[in-house]
């Protein structure tokens, strides 16, 4: 019998230093295999933690330093899978020969959560299993008494104690017999149906049944199979493109023809080395630039070489996805996303009263979409375009400016299609059309160079 999680094991006491001495040497130990050093704190034992450290930087897309900074930190504490991340590349599995050689599994539900009624969790699990059936010829069938293939438990009695609330949310094992194929969820957690405040089981589920089934760890962050957890709309959830690809090497695909025509495609992550992509929107956030595109985004801090990419829903479970537009208020404070409507961010948090009406802006009422948004740091004004002429608003007055809209040409040369994102950054304007980014001094007019949406991506796939 094969278990999955044989790193997990801290069978050595630790001296505790502080708190983030423990967190990061037992996260590293836990889900990076770090492994105890011979004698005192001496120059090999820190290295193996800061080649440790690097190598999870990389997999998580963090700027390599081999040090404990605040990014690196932040990811550590978010919540995520009890399962180590081992391999670091798209879909992984855990071996060819780690999978089920039936197609026919069995499952049985052996406790449940307070959090959510009885019905709930049989419906979460149940389309959790779906998740995967839908894409092979996996089928799965509900046990009531006796031992199943997959036994999953809100308590469980193996070797790798729950952490209490946050941090593990679940674990599960590789396929195999007795514990192989089990899913345990931590009931320290608060999980939920479909809110996006707790934990949606839905999604904890589909992912631990994904390692159930054979599947490691992915480093595509749109992946269900990313260690870390984000919020997803349990309704409109399709499986992406690299867990399909991940689940149909093991088992092939599901040869029985969906009768629903217009069924959803498997959603990819995309790509920063892609040179005719079209970004949905741009904005400064506190010295970093944010990049949207469907329903992700890159954020690119000075000190970093490769932008990090994130589901817009890791950041902001309340925000839209495919958004129209993005603006930092520098008066506020605040991160303003436009989908029609207009929704504000302190931090992490919806800001009470949002979503609002793009009228609330004072934009005329036949304006149900703008296409992009602007700040201006030297007028304090914040441009609004739509199709070929912009809106300006003052920030302090809050109030839209007399004479507009101005045709957008007439301000930025050479400008003849639609705007689909603007910003500015380091004293230099981008308004981005199509596929390029035209590089601007507001003040003067002039146009200083035609650029690729993903120039500030660091494309570094060579
Ligand atoms: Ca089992
Ligand atoms: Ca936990
Ligand atoms: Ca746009
Ligand atoms: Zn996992
Ligand atoms: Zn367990």
């Amino acid at each position: 019998m094969w278990y999955l999680g044989q790193l997990l094991l801290l069978n050595c006491p630790e001296t505790i230093l502080n708190y983030s001495h423990l967190l990061f040497q037992s996260y590293l130990k836990r889900f990076f295999n770090l492994t105890e050093q011979e004698g005192p704190s001496g120059r090999r034992g820190i290295s193996a933690v800061s080649r440790k450290l690097s190598e999870m930087q990389r997999f998580f897309g963090l700027h390599i330093t081999g040090t404990l900074d605040a990014d690196t930190m932040t990811m550590m504490k978010k919540p995520r899978c009890g399962v180590p991340d081992t391999n670091i590349a798209r879909f992984s599995t855990f071996g060819k020969n780690l999978k089920w050689e039936k197609n026919s599994l069995t499952y049985r539900i052996e406790n449940y959560t307070p959090d959510m009624s009885v019905s709930e969790v049989d419906d979460s699990i149940e389309k959790a299993l779906q998740v995967w059936a839908k894409v092979t010829p996996l089928r799965f069938t509900r046990i009531y008494s006796g031992t199943a293939d997959i036994m999953i438990s809100f308590a469980h009695g193996d070797n790798y104690p729950f952490d209490g609330p946050d941090g593990t949310l679940a674990h599960a094992f590789a396929p195999g017999l007795g514990i192989g194929g089990d899913a345990h969820f931590d009931d320290d957690e608060n999980f939920t149906f479909r809110s996006n405040r707790g934990y949606v089981l839905f999604i904890v589920a589909a992912h631990e049944f994904g390692h159930s089934l054979g599947l490691s760890h992915s480093d595509d962050p749109g992946a269900l199979m990313y260690p870390v957890y984000s919020y997803r709309n349990p309704d409109t959830f399709v499986l992406p493109r690299d867990d399909v690809n991940g689940i149909q090497s093991l088992y092939g695909r599901n040869s029985v023809k969906d009768p629903s025509v217009d069924k959803p495609q498997p959603p990819t992550t995309p790509d920063a080395c892609d040179s005719t992509m079209v970004l949905d929107a741009v904005t400064t956030l506190r010295g970093e630039m944010l990049f949207f595109k469907d329903s992700f985004f890159w954020r690119s801090y000075p000190q970093s070489n490769t932008p990090q990419q994130s589901l817009i829903t890791n950041f902001w479970p309340e925000a839209p996805t495919n958004i129209d537009a993005a603006y930092e208020s520098q008066q506020s404070g605040r991160v303003l996303l436009f989908k029609g409507r207009l929704w504000a961010f302190a931090g992490y948090e919806l800001v009470r009263g949002y979503p609002k009406k793009l009228s609330s802006f004072g934009l005329p009422r036949s304006v149900k979409k703008i296409d992009a948004a602007l700040y201006d740091v030297e007028s304090g004004k914040t441009l609004f375009f739509v199709g070929s002429s912009y809106y300006s608003y003052d920030e302090t007055r809050k109030t839209m400016d007399q004479g507009v809209p101005k045709q957008v040409d007439q301000t930025f040369s050479a400008l003849t299609s639609k705007v689909t994102a603007a910003l500015q950054y380091r004293g230099f304007t981008y308004i981005y059309s199509g596929p390029y980014m035209f590089e601007y001094s507001l003040r003067t007019g002039r146009l200083f160079r035609v650029l690729r949406n993903s120039y500030f991506l660091r494309c570094t796939n060579f």
